[in-house]
């Protein structure tokens, strides 16, 4: 007898809530669900909770455009997301669940003088971290993409492009689901359609963790939403120096593969790949202003469809299919804030901007380790709360993905 929807196994199962847990991690996206995972895994931490007011990867996870790279700014940046990328190279089997990766090769697009001297900027960088990027012109990014126009005569002609052959795409919903079934075989509780209500706090330190479903005691509480990263830090008493704006993407009909590259247009705010379905995926900047509006916009379109056929005019007879749009917490630097806080127990993983997706593996491995060692690891130590007193910024807005 084949199988029905019914008869399918479930990968994980829907556990009555505890009145306690050893950790509550909020929110369950990739970064919950990784920290979840590493904290198991690695430091041997099972008796947690990972709570999510909607169901998983419902956020940021299933809204993203699935684009990995790590061709940023920073040293720290860079080393950073290839540790993420690294990570994912293994992770189909590490987590015996094929995550459609591809590393396709990702293209950072220049339209002047300007733009050409921040890609040099990056490929250096990127060199000296030992990461696979350099500036190439208009013939090789002829030869990788035949459909975008190099010609001279363009509004925004192509100078030349920020090359990182390691970049990529990989399917967003399977990596949620494979990290949740990972957690949840190690006995991780993953507690859907339950709302956090409040954190307790007594004497600064962390004591239990309010929901729709009732209070949980923990010692433990981790913020790893997007979107919701400033109203969950606020139960706590932790102010964080972010700002929420929608960002849009768009998806079109399926064609036969063309597009071998993901590329990328700053100046265009635009970011197009090619699904293995044969579906354009494209991004844009975030909305210009603030909001928690998960809707579409018809100026979204416009704009991006303006944009798009500036680069590849042969686009214009293809079909959007849908469009979507989803929250990103903005910090001042476009580097996320990781680790402790001032109150004692209360960790956060937040302010990922347009960036979070590529970066959640290495995000969930170095906040187990936080939390399991009381220490911040080396490769997230730039990116402590303490940085927006210090002033110790790590400015990464020139290579966050397009113009913001
Ligand atoms: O940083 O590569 C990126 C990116 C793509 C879409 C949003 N951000």
């Amino acid at each position: 007898k084949g199988l029905t929807q019914e008869s399918w196994p479930e990968l994980w199962s829907q556990p009555d809530m505890k009145s306690s847990y050893e950790v509550v991690i909020i929110g369950g996206g990739l970064h919950g669900l990784a920290t979840a995972y590493y904290l198991a895994k690695n430091h041997g931490i099972t008796d947690i909770a990972v709570i999510d007011k909607g169901y998983i990867g419902g956020g940021g996870s299933g809204r993203n455009t699935s684009i990995l790279r790590s061709n940023y700014l920073t040293p720290e940046g860079v080393r950073f997301y290839d540790r993420s990328l690294k990570l994912y190279e293994d992770l189909s089997n590490e987590l015996n669940f094929n995550l459609m990766f591809v590393q396709m090769g990702h293209m950072s697009l220049a339209h002047d003088d300007g733009g050409v001297r921040t890609m040099r900027w990056r490929a250096e960088v990127n060199k000296a971290q030992g990461v696979d990027s350099e500036v190439i012109g208009p013939d090789e990014i002829k030869e990788l993409v035949p459909y975008l126009d190099v010609s001279e005569n363009t509004r925004y002609p192509i100078l030349g492009a920020l090359y990182h052959p390691p970049g990529g795409t990989i399917r967003h919903d399977a990596v949620v689901w494979a990290y949740a079934r990972a957690a949840h075989e190690m006995g991780v509780h993953i507690i859907q359609h339950t709302e956090v209500t409040g954190i307790d706090v007594d004497n600064s330190k962390v004591t239990g963790v309010q929901t729709s479903q009732g209070n949980i005691a923990t010692g433990t509480a981790v913020n790893c939403t997007a979107g919701w990263a400033s109203l969950i830090s606020d139960m706590a008493g932790v102010r964080m120096p972010v700002t929420t704006s929608p960002l849009q993407a768009a998806v079109t009909e399926p064609v036969k593969p063309f597009l071998g590259t993901v590329v990328v247009s700053g100046t265009l705010h635009v970011y197009v790949s090619q699904t293995d379905r044969g579906e354009l995926v494209f991004g844009a900047s975030v909305d210009p202003f603030t909001s928690y509006s998960m809707r579409g916009t018809l100026e979204f379109v416009e704009g991006l469809a303006t944009n798009v056929l500036s680069l590849m005019p042969s686009l214009s007879k293809m079909r959007l299919l849908r469009q979507w749009g989803g929250l990103c917490d903005m910090t001042p630097d476009y580097s996320p804030i990781m680790g402790e806080t001032e109150v004692d127990g209360f960790y956060v993983d937040v302010g990922w901007g347009t960036y979070g997706f590529k970066a959640g593996p290495v995000s969930g491995e170095a906040m187990a380790e936080t939390i399991a060692t009381g220490k911040r690891p080396e490769i997230i130590q730039g990116f402590g709360l303490d940085r927006f007193s210090s002033g110790r910024l790590v400015g990464e807005k020139g290579a966050a993905a397009v113009g913001h």
